[in-house]
């Protein structure tokens, strides 16, 4: 694993994967390399920590559980890596199956019995771009390798290995040989055909209205200079659309933001974007030109897809955009760029009336009592330096994040990539562990942050001293069971009597004090000009070593909803 490029090895006790114990304490005390194991008390907070190291490191991260049992504790976190196309190696032990007395591993009590499933892979097949169950006639160096090997070649995703203990405890005769991943070789990123490249560029360049729509192709951190690049040769828009979950593009320039709507955009170019706008009613119009960059164009990880497009590029956003880029240069004529010159001009008054805009509304939200959500993520963003790494999971708030976070650098923004609330506690602590000279800020939802079950991510992060803010939104009720279920029956009875037992935990638990449990940080703030000071108390506690949790106290959704209409 760790000739691989496997750092860390986020590890959840069981007795039949004692082997992994064993062995890296045998490694550390021979000086040989191995991952360093890292305790974390739930299975599922694992799996996101694993997610979090990868997403900022580009290694490939791992993880190992208890059987059966440490698998299915994994939970929706297998979606969260399936969806969002993380390079993760999981595994877990298999309860050994050898008659007992038979051979080393075998057999010795009863709950063995217990811990076999029919078959253990199938519990994350789906989830996973394979799975092996480790036997005794593999070299269990080269399984690893080329486990890995798939994991990280495009479209990246997670690879699931069980070990059975019998086979773990093999001794092996003599030197075992296997090749690293690097040796088996991780494919380069594809280049698009010229003549592609060229056609794209020349509708970009005749284009009217045109707009680039991206969700995450900053994966790739490099991609995000060459974008820009492209954007400022064209004066083209950039717009992050709903399942963003990268820094794809730096949200302080002049270009960001400042499109249109994909229904008005005369040229499409899509990046990396599964989902860019809901069919058929947001969609582009019968003349417009749609070019969609993507490696894996037809999406097969998707069942259903009604997107079309007049050109498919089965390259990573980064190649294709540089290869545009270098066409397009070679065919601009004077009315393009004059044509060109007018769009920048319009594009960066749009993004100043944006930028005023959107700090007249934080001031007047920054008066109201109860406090306004949108004050919570305006003074967020103030006190984020330049490389801090925000992770959001601000759900309903997660718009007003984005307005003020102000990230500019790549991997400085990361959504989850799937739809399963609770990755973010577990990936603050990988993401700090990857990263730990940047400051690392978790925005959340109240619910989700409680989906995560976050204790076990703070004592892993107070632990390895790898400690993050988390700052929660805490509305003490769920978007989804309130203003949701209003949308879906605005005539029930729900909406009528307002009964939304279902949709809200209010009074809510006291977040601050599960820092409090780990000797962190925890305060809950209920007045906006307190919220400061208590977010920078937070951010001094973490840069000293400690996990901290900000809960700011907001209206419900329901309320909400009241307040609004009031
Ligand atoms: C594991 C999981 N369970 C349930 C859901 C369904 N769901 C989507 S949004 C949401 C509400 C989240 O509440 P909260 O984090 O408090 O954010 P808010 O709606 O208040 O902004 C729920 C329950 C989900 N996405 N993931
Ligand atoms: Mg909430």
């Amino acid at each position: 694993m760790k000739l691989g490029g496997v750092e860390h090895l986020f590890f959840v006790s069981g007795s039949e994967i004692g082997f992994y114990q064993e062995s890296v304490a045998k490694a550390q005390e021979r000086g040989w390399p191995a991952p360093r194991l890292i305790t974390v008390p739930h299975e599922g907070v694992a799996l996101n920590a694993a997610l979090g190291e990868t997403m900022i490191s580009g290694q490939p991260a791992a993880t190992a559980v208890h059987v059966d049992v440490g698998t299915l504790n994994y939970g929706a976190g297998l979606h969260t890596a399936w969806r969002g196309a993380y390079p993760v190696l999981i595994t877990a032990g298999t309860g050994p199956r050898a008659y007992s007395g038979s051979m080393a591993g075998a057999r010795n009590r009863p709950v063995q019995w217990v811990q076999e499933p029919r078959d253990q892979g199938e519990i994350l097949r789906q989830y996973t771009k394979l799975d092996h169950r480790l036997e005794h006639q593999d070299n269990p160096g080269l399984i690893v390798s080329r486990l890995l090997q798939v994991a990280m070649s495009e479209p990246k995703g997670p690879v699931y290995l069980s070990i059975p203990r019998e086979s773990a405890m093999i001794s092996l005769p003599g030197k075992t040989r296997f090749p690293t991943r690097d040796e088996l070789g991780v494919a380069r990123p594809v280049w698009p055909d010229p003549a592609d490249a060229r056609r794209v560029a020349e509708w970009l360049i005749k284009a009217n209205n045109p707009c680039v729509y991206t969700a995450k192709s900053g994966r790739n951190p490099e991609s995000v200079a060459e974008l820009v690049r492209l954007a400022e040769l064209l004066a083209l828009p950039v717009m992050d659309t709903d399942r963003v979950d990268r820094l794809n593009f730096p949200t302080t320039h002049p270009f960001y933001g400042t499109g249109p709507e994909p229904r008005d955009a005369d040229v499409l170019l899509i990046l990396e974007n599964p989902v860019p706008f809901m069919p058929p009613q947001e969609g582009p119009g019968i003349d417009s030109k749609i070019v969609w960059v993507d490696v894996d164009p037809v999406q097969s990880r998707y069942k259903t897809m009604e997107y079309h497009a007049d050109l498919w590029l089965a390259v990573p956003a980064v190649t294709a955009v540089r290869a545009i880029h270098d066409a397009a240069e070679g065919l601009l004529t004077q009315s393009d760029l004059r044509r060109i010159t007018d769009r920048r001009t319009r594009l960066e008054e749009r993004k100043r009336e944006m930028i005023a805009e959107s700090e007249k509304l934080a001031q007047q939200a920054g008066k109201r009592r109860p406090m306004h959500p949108r004050w919570v993520a305006y003074e967020l963003g103030k006190i984020l330096e330049p490389d801090a790494i925000v992770l959001d999971e601000a759900l309903s708030n997660s718009g007003h994040v984005q307005t003020y976070h102000r990230r500019a650098e790549p991997n400085t923004y990361f959504g989850s990539g799937g739809s399963s609330g609770g990755w973010g506690s577990g990936a603050a602590f990988g993401a700090k562990l990857a990263r730990p000279q940047s400051d690392v800020v978790l925005a959340t939802g109240d619910g989700f942050f409680m989906f995560g079950t976050p204790l076990p991510a703070l004592w892993s992060a107070a632990h390895y001293k790898a400690p993050f803010l988390t700052v929660v939104f805490t509305n003490r009720s769920y978007s989804t069971g309130t203003s949701g279920l209003k949308r879906t029956y605005p005539n029930g009875v729900v909406a009528r009597t307002g009964n939304y037992e279902g949709g809200l935990f209010d009074p809510p638990p006291d977040f601050g004090k599960l820092a409090e449990s780990v000797n962190g940080y925890g305060e809950t703030v209920r007045e906006p000009e307190a919220l400061a000071e208590a977010l920078r108390r937070g951010l001094d506690a973490v840069r000293k070593g400690s996990p901290a949790i900000i809960s700011a106290y907001l209206p419900t959704v329901v309320e909400e909803m009241s307040l609004v209409k009031s």
